[in-house]
C-alpha cells in the first residue's frame, strides 16, 4: 500500500512538471504558485484546497529531532527518500546532564543509518547553515522548526512543520498545506544607512500583526529586492514566521547567484521570479528609503514602535545572534560598531555567530578579536539565549535581542523585558547603555559581501552507504521514551474543561523551552509536567487526575514554534479536544497529527459561555467526522447551554483524526 502511495506521488509529480513545461497556464503565476505547481502530487490546485506537495529537502534540529526520528523509525522506511535531509544540533547544546549529549548521539546514529546528513554540534544554527550549504532555489523544504522559511531568502518554498510531518516527508510522503493566499510585498527604494533588514520585517509585522500571515505566503518583489543581499532577505523570510505565514519567499536573481558563487554552489542556481501579470490576493507596498530603526516591545513581535515612541530606555543586556541575525555581514557590522570601544559597565553583551563558517571568518579577519576586546561574551554558534539556553536576564532586566521572538518567559525569566532589534541597534546600544538609534553613528562605511566564504564542511557527517547502513548501531540514551499511546477517535467526548486561556497563546506557553525543560524533549511523560507552566503550574497534575479533559482558548492559539511537544504533552495528559476562537497553522496540524480534536467556536462570543472546571459533552463526534459534518454541539452541562462548535477536517485530515493521529494513519497506509 505504502509503495503504491509513493508510486502515485512520483507519477503525479511527473505529470505536474510536464504541465508546467508545456506552459499549460493562461494566466501569469506568482513565484509561489510556480514552485508549488511543479511539486503538487495530490489535490486540486485550487485556492483554499488542501494540496499535497512533494518535498525535496528536510531539516530537523535536535530539540524536535529526537521525536521526529523516533517517529521516522516507527514508520519503518530504511533510507530517506528525499534529495537531501539534514539533521542539525543547535538548540540543546547546554550539556548540564547526560540528556542532551545522549540525544545528540542518538540523532547522529539515526542520521548515519538512514541516509541523513548530520551537522554536528558547533557547526551552527540549522537555518543559517542550511542557507549557506544546502538551500537550492526552486526546491521545497520542510523543517521541524518554525523558522524554516529562512530558506525563502534563497528562493525556496521552505515551510515549518511538526516533527511527524517531517518524518513522513523523509519517508517519501507528501506534505499537505492549504493552497495559500499569496500576498505581494512590493519593495521600492533602498534602505538608509544603519537601517536594516530587521527593520523591514518589523515594519511588516507592525502593519500585518502576528495573525496577519495565517494561511498566506508572503512574496517579496519590486526594485528594492535587488538592494538586499541573500542573508538580509533571509532575515525577512525568517521572521515571516512571526506573521503566522505559511512561508515567505524572494525571487532567485543575480544577487542569489553571487551568494551561491561565494559558497561554491553556483551550479544549483536558477533564475526564478513571478510572471509580470501574476495575480495576488493582496498587496503591501514598502518604500525602503522611508524606514527607520524600530523595536518590537515586550511581549510580542508585532508590538513594534520607533525609538521616539519608546522614549528613554535603560538596558541591562544585549544578545546578538539567532537564526534571524547571525550572518557574516551582521557580525561585521557589529564588529565595526564595537571597534576600539568598551561595552557599557551596566550592560552584559553576548554574541553568538550563526555558524562555524561565520565564526571562523570572523576569527580569520580579526573581527572576533575586536568583539572580545570590546568585552563581548562570545557564545558558541547555536540558538543559545534565543531559546532560553542560558543568558537569562537579571530580575525585571531589559534585554535588547536581535532574535525573532520576545514571548513572555521565553528568555528564562518571567519578568524579563525583551525588545527585538537589528544588530546595528543592538551593538550601539550595548556601548551607550540605552536603546540608541544607530543612525547617530554618522556615516556608514560600505560593507561588502565577501566574494568567497571560507568553506569547510568537515562538521557535516555523511550518512553511511547503502551497503554499510545495516551495520550502524543506534545509540539510544535512557532518557528516550516512546511516542505516547494513541487511540482511534471516540464517539462521545464527556469530560471537564481542564484549562481556559486567552488570546495569542504561544507554544512557549503550552510547552515551555529553556535550559531546564529542553533536555526532556525525548521524554513526553517527563516534559508533560511542565505543560502550561507559564499560565498555570497546576495544570499537568489536574489534567492527569481528570484522566480526560478539553482545553478552551482564544484567538491565534498555538502561535510560534513548530514543537509538536505542545500537542504530545496534552495528548499524554489526556486532552481530547482543544476548543478555541482560532488556531495558528502548525499547531493545529500538530494537534490533528496527535489525534487531538481541533474545534473552533461557531460564534466567538460563545467563548464566554464556557469556563474552567465546567462539565461538557460532545456527542456523536466520530459519526460526524466520518460523515464529513463539520458542525457539532457542545453541551455545557454545568451552565446548561448548548454551544455550536466547528470541526473542519478535510478528506485526509479526517482520516488521520479517525485513525487516532498521523502515526497510526501512516502505519495503516503501509499495511
Ligand atoms: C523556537 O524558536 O521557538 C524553536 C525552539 O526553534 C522552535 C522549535 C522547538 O521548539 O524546538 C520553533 O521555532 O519551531
Ligand atoms: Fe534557534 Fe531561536 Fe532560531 Fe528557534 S528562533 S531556530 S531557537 S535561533
Amino acid at each position: 500500500m505504502f509503495v503504491k502511495w509513493l508510486t502515485k506521488i512520483v507519477f503525479c509529480y511527473k505529470i505536474s512538471v510536464y504541465m508546467i513545461l508545456k506552459g499549460n497556464d493562461t494566466m501569469g503565476l506568482t513565484l509561489t504558485e510556480k514552485i508549488l505547481k511543479a511539486h503538487v502530487v495530490d489535490g486540486e490546485f485550487v485556492k483554499g484546497n488542501e494540496i499535497g506537495i512533494k518535498i525535496d529537502q528536510t531539516l530537523t534540529q535536535d530539540a524536535t529531532g529526537t521525536m521526529a526520528y523516533l517517529e521516522f523509525e516507527a514508520i519503518g522506511v530504511p533510507r530517506v527518500k528525499t534529495e537531501r535531509s539534514v539533521a542539525y544540533i543547535d538548540h540543546n547544546t547546554l550539556q548540564s546532564g547526560f540528556e542532551n549529549a545522549d540525544d545528540h548521539r542518538f540523532i547522529g546514529s539515526v542520521a548515519k543509518k538512514h541516509g541523513i546528513y548530520f551537522s554536528r554540534p558547533g557547526n551552527g544554527i540549522c537555518h543559517q547553515v542550511h542557507l549557506e550549504r544546502f538551500g537550492v532555489p526552486g526546491k521545497t523544504l520542510i523543517g521541524s522548526d518554525s523558522h524554516t522559511p529562512t530558506g525563502g531568502g534563497i528562493g525556496m518554498i521552505a515551510i515549518g512543520a511538526g516533527g511527524l510531518d517531517v518524518a513522513v516527508a523523509m519517508g517519501g510522503g507528501a506534505y499537505y498545506i492549504t493552497y495559500p493566499e499569496i500576498v505581494k510585498v512590493e519593495l521600492t527604494g533602498k534602505l538608509s544607512p544603519w537601517v536594516a533588514a530587521k527593520d523591514v520585517i518589523l515594519e511588516v509585522l507592525r502593519r500585518l500583526s502576528v495573525k496577519g500571515g495565517v494561511g498566506k505566503v508572503i512574496e517579496y518583489c519590486g526594485e528594492g529586492v535587488k538592494t538586499l543581499s541573500v542573508p538580509e532577505r533571509a532575515t525577512i523570510t525568517n521572521m515571516g514566521a512571526e506573521l503566522g505565514a505559511t512561508t515567505s519567499i524572494f525571487p532567485s536573481d543575480e544577487v542569489t547567484l553571487q551568494f551561491l558563487k561565494a559558497q561554491d554552489r553556483a551550479d544549483v542556481w536558477q533564475e526564478l521570479s513571478a510572471d509580470e501579470d501574476a495575480v495576488y490576493d493582496a498587496e503591501v507596498k514598502i518604500d525602503l528609503s522611508t524606514l527607520v530603526p524600530q523595536a518590537a516591545c515586550p511581549h510580542s513581535p508585532d508590538n513594534v514602535k520607533n525609538f521616539e515612541e519608546i522614549g528613554e530606555l535603560k538596558i541591562d543586556q544585549v544578545c546578538i545572534g539567532s537564526c534571524t541575525n547571525s550572518s557574516f555581514m551582521d557580525m561585521m557590522k557589529v564588529a565595526h560598531i564595537l571597534k576600539g570601544k568598551t561595552v557599557h559597565p551596566d550592560v552584559s553583551l553576548s554574541i553568538a555567530p550563526g555558524s562555524k563558517q561565520v565564526l571562523n571568518m570572523l576569527a580569520q579577519n580579526g573581527a572576533l578579536s575586536i568583539m572580545i576586546d570590546a568585552g563581548a561574551r562570545i557564545l558558541e554558534s547555536a540558538c543559545g539565549p534565543c531559546i532560553g539556553m542560558g543568558q537569562s536576564p537579571n530580575s525585571k532586566g531589559v534585554s535588547l535581542r536581535t532574535f525573532n521572538r520576545n514571548f513572555e518567559g521565553r528568555s528564562g525569566t518571567k519578568d524579563g523585558q525583551i525588545y527585538l532589534v537589528s544588530p546595528e541597534t543592538a551593538a550601539v546600544s550595548a556601548l551607550t547603555g540605552y536603546l540608541t538609534d544607530p543612525r547617530t553613528l554618522g556615516e556608514m562605511p560600505a560593507f561588502e559581501m565577501p566574494e568567497h566564504f571560507t568553506i569547510n564542511d568537515n562538521m557535516i557527517a555523511l550518512p553511511a552507504s547503502e551497503e554499510e547502513m545495516d551495520s550502524v548501531e543506534i545509540l539510544r540514551g535512557p532518557i528516550i521514551k516512546p511516542y505516547p499511546d494513541t487511540a482511534p477517535l471516540v464517539e462521545n467526548i464527556e469530560c471537564k474543561v481542564s484549562l481556559k486561556v486567552g488570546d495569542n497563546i504561544t507554544t512557549d506557553h503550552i510547552m515551555p523551552a529553556g535550559a531546564k525543560i529542553l533536555p526532556l524533549r525525548s521524554n513526553i511523560p517527563a516534559i508533560s509536567k511542565h505543560c502550561f507552566a507559564v499560565c498555570d503550574e497546576d495544570f499537568p497534575s489536574r489534567a492527569l487526575t481528570l484522566g480526560k479533559s478539553i482545553i478552551v482558548g482564544g484567538a491565534n492559539y498555538g502561535q510560534g514554534s513548530s514543537r509538536e511537544h505542545a500537542a504530545l504533552a496534552p495528548l499524554y495528559l489526556g486532552v481530547k479536544a482543544v476548543l478555541v476562537k482560532s488556531f495558528a497553522r502548525i499547531h493545529r496540524a500538530n494537534l490533528v497529527n496527535a489525534g487531538i480534536l481541533p474545534l473552533t467556536f461557531a460564534n466567538e462570543a460563545d467563548y464566554d459561555k464556557i469556563g474552567q472546571g465546567d462539565d461538557i459533552a460532545i456527542m456523536g463526534v466520530r459519526k460526524a467526522v466520518e460523515g464529513g459534518v463539520c458542525e457539532l454541539t457542545l453541551t455545557n452541562k454545568s451552565k446548561g447551554v448548548d454551544i455550536p462548535v466547528l470541526c473542519e477536517l478535510t478528506g485526509r485530515t479526517k482520516e488521520i483524526m479517525l485513525a487516532g493521529g498521523l502515526l497510526d494513519y501512516t502505519r495503516e497506509s503501509m499495511k
